[in-house]
């Protein structure tokens, strides 16, 4: 049993380290590899970051920072009353109350580690615990609150490292009959979309619902429902109970699913030494792309300064001298520059006309941004992209 190496993205920074000088001293940088567990299959980074140097009380990030997210939180939370009809929820990553706040009419607990984003649910009344999600906090929530029918979590068991502990927290806080919804990009998806961004310090995993199989095998939990997502690329969304609870049916979707994967050669190593192949070629058409962009003297501006973007910039070594600067919704990015590759941020006022191309850092949110940017296609503008393949569109 044992962690293989198939994939060296390079130095790359903390991804939330969005900085007030584009000088910055004493950048910290770790090296970004991808590795593959032999027994459970799972594609982790080879060395996780320090969970305190990225997880803090600046953390940038606010879930709430598009529509798309926002309306599928809301229809969510609707579909989770209607089919569970719980009368307690806790979130475990909670960021800016996006969720939760959809259950202000039950018991709704909040867990987020970054203080800045857990005085923003405080405010909004809704009880959250400022800390990382670990057996001890499980059990001090369950003394004062008793255990959840649901616990939810949505981008963040990826971000955790000690993933056995994580799930046993959850079946200590977990109702006899309760219920586990998991929610994180699908592995499946980024192997097929070539999407190699959505590795950084913060995704210590990126999932397949074989390795969640696995991981969980021992514990006292298993998977009896998924969905897949479009959000954020492509994610999966996956149910978890306790083995001893028989009010739920284990879905036929669990063995389609994990025959989809098995169909793609995702327990196999040669699939991510194929992948890793792909990545490096993929990086060397995108220079050729903005290479040839800047002969010509066009302009380029990065949209939507994303955690994600950040290993495609450091990466493809891409800096301010393609990209002039990025535009950004979210107001703790604006003003700052992108860790590592130090190019500016602006606050979005929309993208203004001298501009001639736009780096979609936010490729997952292009359907919203094309909606939005309607002026900028007509007249003439264009965007480039890295996923599935580097091309302008
Ligand atoms: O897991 C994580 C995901 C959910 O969120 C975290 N580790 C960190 C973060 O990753 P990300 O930055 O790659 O996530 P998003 O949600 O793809 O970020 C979108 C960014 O683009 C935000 O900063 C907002 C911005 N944006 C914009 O400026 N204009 C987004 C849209 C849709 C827009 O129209």
């Amino acid at each position: 049993m044992k962690k293989i190496n198939f994939l060296n993205l390079g130095k790359h920074p903390i991804t939330n380290n969005f900085l007030s000088t584009a000088n910055p001293k004493n950048e910290f940088f770790y090296n970004l590899k991808l590795s593959y567990h032999t027994e459970t299959k799972l594609i982790s980074l080879n060395n996780f970051v320090p969970p305190k140097k990225m997880f803090n009380n600046r953390y940038a990030h606010r879930a709430s920072a598009s529509m798309t997210m926002r309306k599928a939180y809301a229809d969510l939370a609707k579909k989770i009353k209607k089919k569970f009809n719980p009368r307690s929820i806790l979130e475990i990553g909670s960021n800016d109350g996006v969720f939760i706040k959809h259950f202000s009419d039950i018991q709704n607990i909040g867990v987020e580690p970054c203080k800045n984003l857990a005085d923003l649910t405080t405010k909004m009344k809704i009880k959250t615990y400022d800390k990382f999600w670990t057996f001890l906090l499980s059990k001090k929530i369950n003394k004062k609150h008793g255990k959840f029918d649901v616990i939810y979590s949505a981008n963040t068991i990826s971000h955790i490292h000690k993933l056995d502990e994580t799930f046993k927290a959850i079946e200590n806080s977990l109702n006899e009959e309760g219920i586990f919804i998991l929610e994180d990009p699908s592995l499946l998806k980024s192997l097929q979309k070539l999407s190699y961004d959505q590795f950084y310090d913060e995704h210590a995993y990126v999932f397949s619902i074989t390795a969640l199989r696995n991981i969980t095998k021992k514990s006292g939990l298993e998977i009896f429902n998924i969905e897949e997502l479009n959000t954020h690329g492509g994610s999966n969304r996956v149910y978890f109970k306790k083995k001893t609870n028989k009010k739920f049916k284990i879905s036929n979707n669990v063995k389609r699913h994990l025959s989809t994967e098995k169909k793609y050669g995702i327990h196999k190593f040669r699939t991510y030494q194929i992948f890793a192949k792909n990545v490096n070629k993929s990086k060397e058409s995108l220079i050729k792309i903005f290479q040839s962009i800047k002969k010509k003297k066009k302009k380029i501006i990065g949209y939507g300064a994303t955690y994600k973007s950040s290993t495609v910039l450091n990466f493809c070594k891409i800096n301010k001298n393609y990209i002039n600067y990025f535009v950004d919704t979210t107001p703790t990015k604006s003003g700052k520059f992108t860790p590592g590759s130090h190019i500016p941020i602006k606050a979005y006022k929309g993208i203004s006309d001298d501009v001639d191309y736009a780096f979609l850092g936010a490729w997952n949110f292009k359907d919203e941004i094309y909606k939005k940017e309607k002026k900028f296609i007509k007249r003439g503008g264009k965007f480039i992209t890295h996923v599935p393949y580097p091309r302008i569109l």
